[in-house]
């Protein structure tokens, strides 16, 4: 169990914001990016004795799925929790170190890097899981600091190619309003697991219960989502560009598109339609493996409603010709006319720019500086990390800052990202746990909890009615650990980016109040542009310790209300902030002060459209649909003999969230990770359930117990995500390791040549088993 002292050592304690034990405290689920608000029941010593939905939460409104219940694992398990700051001795194992002598030294030897290779070569990952993006909104300051420029984030490994999709056709990112939708579909997405809108499993019940309602599934495993739907397209794996493309183009054929509303909001109708028209429909469901009368049934029921739904994930992200799936997969319901209505995609308002490019055409925008990667949303894609590391190139990455993020863990190749970090001159490392990237690290500065701090997350896309929570401190923080935007706070400073002189005229004027204060901020960045980037530390140091009860951390925040006011003047004041330099204020302020949450922004349907402006559609992306159009001149794809199996390397299932918790004991089932695989193909190996077998790819190989399901289609097998976590047992010290971890499987070079996001859930593989005639050596 963590220890809580009473106080910890600088800024950030959160005075006022825990009570007393046994009462009930607000905060927010943190395993996926719903982030359900819960009331957590806080014994004496800090234990979560029980938790429960917050029904005051305005996304959530009570509704949890089982994980949350298990979050004491996260706070007081078996976790590998640090609370010292750490540095390697040459021999590898770690000392204790004092806060200053690590600030000093980390900032030190960032600064030698910078003066001998430039700062481009410090390279900056994460800023942030599924519940903690605070910190990560101060990153930007310390990278300022240092000159840093290249970034990433698990974004890249998944969301870049939909990012750049969105940019080319619309501009802007969108979401799917599932709640409201006559027709949802999810496109490699199993939301009763992984969820990704509020309240999804009592969301997809109504959809099932309603007769008027239905839903379609396009996923090669029959998920819990699936057993729901009305359709269930149960696509050979990696085939999707296949089924989508004859989707849309039996929507063309069979007249089902939206034709005036496309005259009226879309452009490229006729190139789109030219090709769809060329595409043998017969051949590529065959090819899908799905009968072309079950894809024609689904394509007359999206045509049909009078509003769709579409998520994609990463069944699609993470696997073949990616961006060409998200492109199809807009197409799919843009042309039956599903955006900016109730029920279908829309824009949403925010308060950090997630998912955002400029949609740079194929061979312009920016570029990683060693492989020539293409930059999407500011990030340099996950699969190329390793190779712009291990090379003799002058421009290579030299040095690495990770915040709140296991890389050696989550990239694909595992193997080959220790190495890479071994390379570099410098890892330091930001986290609560002694991670399997922490230990490669040479400082590893720890943070407090989420349930010990003010934190919050960016991921907040609702519609309508879209909200923001800003979760207080629960339990206090151990002695030790310094919360992240104290920590780039220290750097930035450490690096002489900002200093004293900086802050006493805003402390002034903050002391004035905050009208003074927005004067004095808007007129420090107006005669010195540069401080543009260190404005995050600089509102924390300046208006930070004006903020009630120990918010310093919100700070950061004031800017970004400002700018959500700015940008979204009507639904911030039909959501009661007024209008004006006061909304942003009033919206600040009701953030701050609202441990539940609050709704920022209460939209009309037509703010799409607003946003949107003179904009119009793009249906034709001509790099995407050039590809498109030759897809029937590829080969047809075939498994490879030596490799027969396809194995999606980390599922969402009940039990799994990442690497946020590392203790073993938070699964009630499946505590190993089983391999998932078809009953028939079981038969075939002679293995029965529960057998170990030895599961080898072209990478690594493993051996791990099966589980036979015949919702798993024959030659394809999964593993879970987020296994395979080195914890230290409590009484003898002595490492323990759970399940598989997936990326022991995966290669850097299996990714999208778009957007270089990889192929995770396709990867080739062979089984064989362990005992008997057929055991052998692995390949
Ligand atoms: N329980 C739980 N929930 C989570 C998380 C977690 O760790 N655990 N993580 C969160 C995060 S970070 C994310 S990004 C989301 C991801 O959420 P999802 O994308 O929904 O999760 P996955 O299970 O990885 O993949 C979705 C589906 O893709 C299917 N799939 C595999 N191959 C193919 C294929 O070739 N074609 C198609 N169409 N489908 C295929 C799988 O069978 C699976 O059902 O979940 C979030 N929610
Ligand atoms: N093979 C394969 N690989 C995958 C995936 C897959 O499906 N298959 N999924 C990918 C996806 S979608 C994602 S999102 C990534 C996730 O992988 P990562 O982005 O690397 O991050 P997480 O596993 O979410 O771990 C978050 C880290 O934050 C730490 N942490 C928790 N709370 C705090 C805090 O308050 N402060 C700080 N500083 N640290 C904290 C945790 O200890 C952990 O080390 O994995 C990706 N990797
Ligand atoms: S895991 Fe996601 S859906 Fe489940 S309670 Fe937590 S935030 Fe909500
Ligand atoms: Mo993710």
């Amino acid at each position: 169990m963590a220890e809580h002292g009473t106080g910890t050592a600088g800024a950030g304690r959160p005075a006022g914001g825990p009570g007393t034990a046994g009462e009930w405290r607000p905060s927010a689920c943190i395993l996926c990016e719903c982030n359900c608000g819960i009331e957590i029941l806080v014994g004496a010593g800090g234990s979560f004795d029980k938790i429960r939905g917050d029904k005051a939460h305005p996304a959530s409104h009570g509704y949890t799925c089982n994980k949350a219940l298990r979050l004491d694992h996260y706070q007081n398990g078996r976790s590998g929790r640090i609370t010292r700051p750490l540095r390697r001795r040459p021999d590898g194992t770690f000392e204790e170190i004092d806060w200053e002598t690590a600030i000093a030294e980390v900032a030190a030897r960032f600064k030698e890097i910078e003066a001998a290779h430039g700062g481009e070569t410090i390279f900056y990952y994460g800023g942030g899981g599924q519940g903690n993006h605070l910190g990560g909104a101060y990153a930007p300051a310390t990278m300022r600091a240092f000159g840093m420029r290249y970034r990433s984030s698990a974004l890249a490994q998944e969301k870049t190619g939909e990012f750049w999709v969105n940019a080319r056709m619309l501009g802007l990112p969108n979401r799917a309003d599932v709640e409201h939708c006559e027709v949802a579909l999810f496109v490699g997405k199993n939301p009763y697991q992984s969820h990704g809108f509020p309240r999804a499993r009592s969301v997809l019940k109504e959809i099932a219960k309603d007769p008027d309602r239905s839903m379609i599934v396009i996923d090669p495993v029959r998920t819990e989502t699936a057993e729901l739907a009305d359709f269930h397209l149960q696509v050979r794996p990696g085939t999707d560009l296949y089924l989508l493309t004859a989707l849309a183009a039996i929507l063309v054929r069979e007249g089902l598109v939206a034709a005036d509303w496309l005259a009226e909001h879309a452009d490229g109708l006729e190139a789109v339609t030219a090709v769809l028209n060329d595409v043998p429909i017969a051949a590529y469901c065959e090819i899908a493996d799905v009968p072309e009368d079950l894809v024609r049934a689904a394509a007359r029921r999206l045509a049909g409603a009078s509003s769709v739904a579409v998520l994609e994930d990463l069944g699609v992200q993470m696997n073949r010709d990616s961006t060409l799936v998200s492109y199809v997969e807009k197409l799919i319901w843009l042309l039956t006319g599903n955006l900016g209505k109730e029920g279908a995609q829309y824009v949403f308002s925010s308060m950090a720019p997630i998912g955002r490019d400029r949609g740079h055409p194929a061979g312009e925008g920016p570029r990683s500086p060693v492989v020539g990667a293409k930059i999407i949303g500011g990030l340099v894609p996950c699969n190329v990390i390793a190779e712009e590391i291990l090379t003799d190139h002058p421009d290579r990455y030299r040095a690495m800052l990770v915040e709140s993020a296991n890389p050696a863990h989550s990239l694909a190749d595992s193997a080959r990202m220790r190495e890479a970090l071994k390379a570099l001159d410098l890892v330091v490392v930001i986290d609560v746990a002694m991670t399997e990237t922490a230990r490669l690290a040479d400082y590893v500065l720890p943070a407090p909890t989420q349930y010990e701090k003010y934190e919050a997350t960016f991921f907040n896309f609702d519609f309508p009615r879209n909200i923001f929570h800003l979760r207080h401190p629960v339990v206090n923080a151990p002695d030790g650990v310094l919360p992240e935007p104290e920590i780039h706070a220290r750097l930035v400073e450490a690096a002489g980016a900002l200093s004293e002189d900086d802050y006493t005229p805003l402390r002034e004027a903050a002391g004035k109040g905050r009208q003074a204060f927005a004067e004095a901020f808007l007129s420090a960045l107006a005669e010195r542009p540069k401080l543009m980037k260190l404005a995050s530390v600089l509102l924390y140091r300046t208006l930070g310790p004006t903020l009630p009860n120990g918010a310093a951390s919100a700070a950061a925040l004031w800017a970004l209300a400002h700018k959500c006011a700015q940008d979204n003047p009507a639904g911030v004041k039909r959501a009661g902030y007024g209008e004006g330099l006061e909304a942003g204020e009033r919206l600040f302020d009701a953030i701050v002060s609202n441990p539940h949450g609050v709704v920022i922004t209460d939209d009309e349907q037509e703010e799409t459209w607003r946003r949107l402006g003179d904009r119009r559609i793009q249906l034709d992306v001509p790099e995407l649909l050039t590809e498109v159009a030759g897809l029937a001149s590829r080969p047809r794809p075939v498994p490879e003999p030596d490799w027969p199996f396809v194995l999606s390397a980390g599922e969402r299932r009940a039990f799994t969230a990442n690497t946020i918790i590392r203790d073993p004991g938070w699964r009630r089932r499946d505590p190993e990770g089983m391999l998932r695989m078809n009953e028939a193909d079981a038969k075939e190996l002679g293995v029965v359930a529960g057998d170990r077998v030895r599961l080898t790819t072209r990478r690594g190989s493993v051996e791990v117990p099966v589980d036979l399901t015949d919702r798993m289609r024959p030659g394809h097998i999964s593993l879970p995500n987020g296994l395979g976590l080195a914890v230290q047992d409590p009484d003898d010290g002595a490492p323990t390791v759970t399940g598989v971890a997936p990326n022991e499987l995966t290669a850097a070079e299996d990714r999208d040549e778009f957007a270089g996001t990889p192929w995770h859930k396709h990867v080739p593989a062979r089984v064989s088993p362990l005992s008997g005639a057929a055991a052998g050596p692995a390949a």
